[in-house]
């Protein structure tokens, strides 16, 4: 049930907290899908709350906060679940403490009735505002779907029912081109990884590897449509489907992705068993770290929109022992497993390569990333490798225009 109320809530909290001035995020107790007491956006920025359930006197509760800080905007997420005796709580706040309330709710549920709170905020609020969002069949979207396990709506069932986040949101097929593979990805790090080892196949001669990529783009859903869920059930890029085998295979997982390529064109995965672990180890070592990276460090140094000094000093630590780590490695070995190029010098570059060139989260200086000399020299070799510069375009839907590559169907899209 997220139609993009809680991104305009968190930017809305931010706006005032950006002044030097005290905002107040009231939350429903019951609404735990991201941890009780968080108001989390689909975009991945989240803020603390204060939880409140349906016995709770909102006037009371505001009023205490207010004589222990002094607050300049309440913010009410999920406010369709308001009691109507709530709502008039809420307007006193704003009447007898002056202080304004903005309440993000949903007008219906999936049946089309009115919810509680909606019912008397779209009564008794002093302004209205609608946050545009579209329906998958092109028009305004006007209530919330909840759909089945097979991604059919229903149309009964209880009103509330939180989450279902997991499921697709709406029936859309992917598109399928020509090519044995078909991409279903973005240029992040876990979507480039795949790109290159692809362009690094074709490049060996590997036809096989011809493939169709297609952007999906996370900042508009598209990872929770029917058709991406059903090759992606964890609604994330990178995701592939193997058109040659019958029925044609899905692979999720971006490091399941790199294992099923090289293994069915037999190039960059060792077949001796000691050396097949030690790619293995590399890979899967990159796998389980990237998150404190990305999710950890990048997030709360470059994304989050209140900057917090704990989470970055911690993932910053992580991240700068992760550097130390593959530093040493490398100070002894060309490549992460020693003389040959792999799978696993793919995904590790993908995520720590471009953090020390200054790719990603413009970190350089902040984590002293010239220091790891060894990952300097073993980063700046793989990119100039001409398959990696070809591979890191694809799927590319930011930056200037001449470098985009929004799908890409032959070679000749790169050229
Ligand atoms: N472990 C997964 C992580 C994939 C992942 O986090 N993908 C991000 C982009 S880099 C995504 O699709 N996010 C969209 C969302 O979370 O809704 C993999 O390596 O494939």
């Amino acid at each position: 049930m997220n139609a993009g109320k809680s991104t305009a809530l968190l930017q809305s909290s931010y706006n005032y907290r950006e002044r030097g001035m005290h905002t107040l995020i009231l939350t429903p107790e019951f609404d735990d899908r991201f941890g009780v007491g968080r108001v989390t956006s689909r975009i991945g920025i989240d803020a603390p709350a204060s939880t409140f359930d349906h016995s709770d006197n909102l006037f009371l509760v505001v009023e205490g906060h207010h004589q222990q800080q002094v607050l300049h905007c309440v913010l009410i997420d999920e406010a369709q679940f308001l009691t109507k005796q709530q709502v008039f709580e809420l307007g006193e706040v704003v009447d007898r403490l002056k202080i304004p309330v903005l309440a993000y709710g949903l007008r219906t549920d999936f049946r089309g009735e009115p919810f509680v709170g909606s019912q008397y905020l779209l009564a008794w609020a002093d302004n209205l505002e609608e946050i545009k969002a579209i329906c998958h069949c092109g028009k305004k979207a006007t209530m919330v779907i909840r759909a089945d396990d097979q991604g059919r709506a229903l149309k009964d069932g209880s009103q509330v029912e939180i989450g279902g986040n997991e499921r697709p949101t709406h029936d859309k097929d992917l598109p399928v081109g020509d090519n044995p593979l078909q991409l279903y990805s973005l240029a992040t790090p876990n979507g480039v990884k795949v790109t290159v080892l692809l362009e690094e196949l074709l490049a060996l001669g590997h036809t096989g590897a011809e493939y169709d990529a297609y952007t999906i783009n996370i900042g508009e859903g598209t990872q929770f449509s029917s058709g991406f869920v059903a090759v992606n059930p964890n609604s994330k890029i990178p995701a592939l489907l193997d058109t040659t085998t019958s029925p044609p295979t899905r692979v999720f997982e971006s490091g399941a992705i790199l294992v099923y390529l090289a293994e069915k064109f037999g190039e960059f995965l060792p077949t001796d068993p000691s050396a097949r672990a030690e790619c293995m180890s590399w890979l899967f070592w990159q796998m389980g770290s990237a998150p404190y990276l990305g999710g950890g460090f990048g997030h709360f140094y470059a994304y989050a929109p209140e900057k917090y000094e704990y989470p970055i000093n911690r993932f910053a630590m992580e991240v700068k022992r992760q550097l130390d780590v593959l530093n040493r490695n490398l100070a002894e070995r060309e490549y992460l497993c020693g003389d040959d190029y792999n799978i696993s010098d793919m995904a590790n570059y993908a995520w720590y390569g471009n953090l020390v060139i200054g790719e990603i989260y413009s970190a350089q200086e902040f984590l002293d990333t010239a220091s790891y000399t060894h990952v300097a020299r073993w980063a700046r070799q793989i990119d100039e490798r001409p398959a990696v510069k070809r591979g890191k375009r694809v799927n590319k839907a930011w930056g200037p225009e001449e470098e985009q590559v929004i799908e890409r169907h032959s070679a000749s899209d790169l050229d």
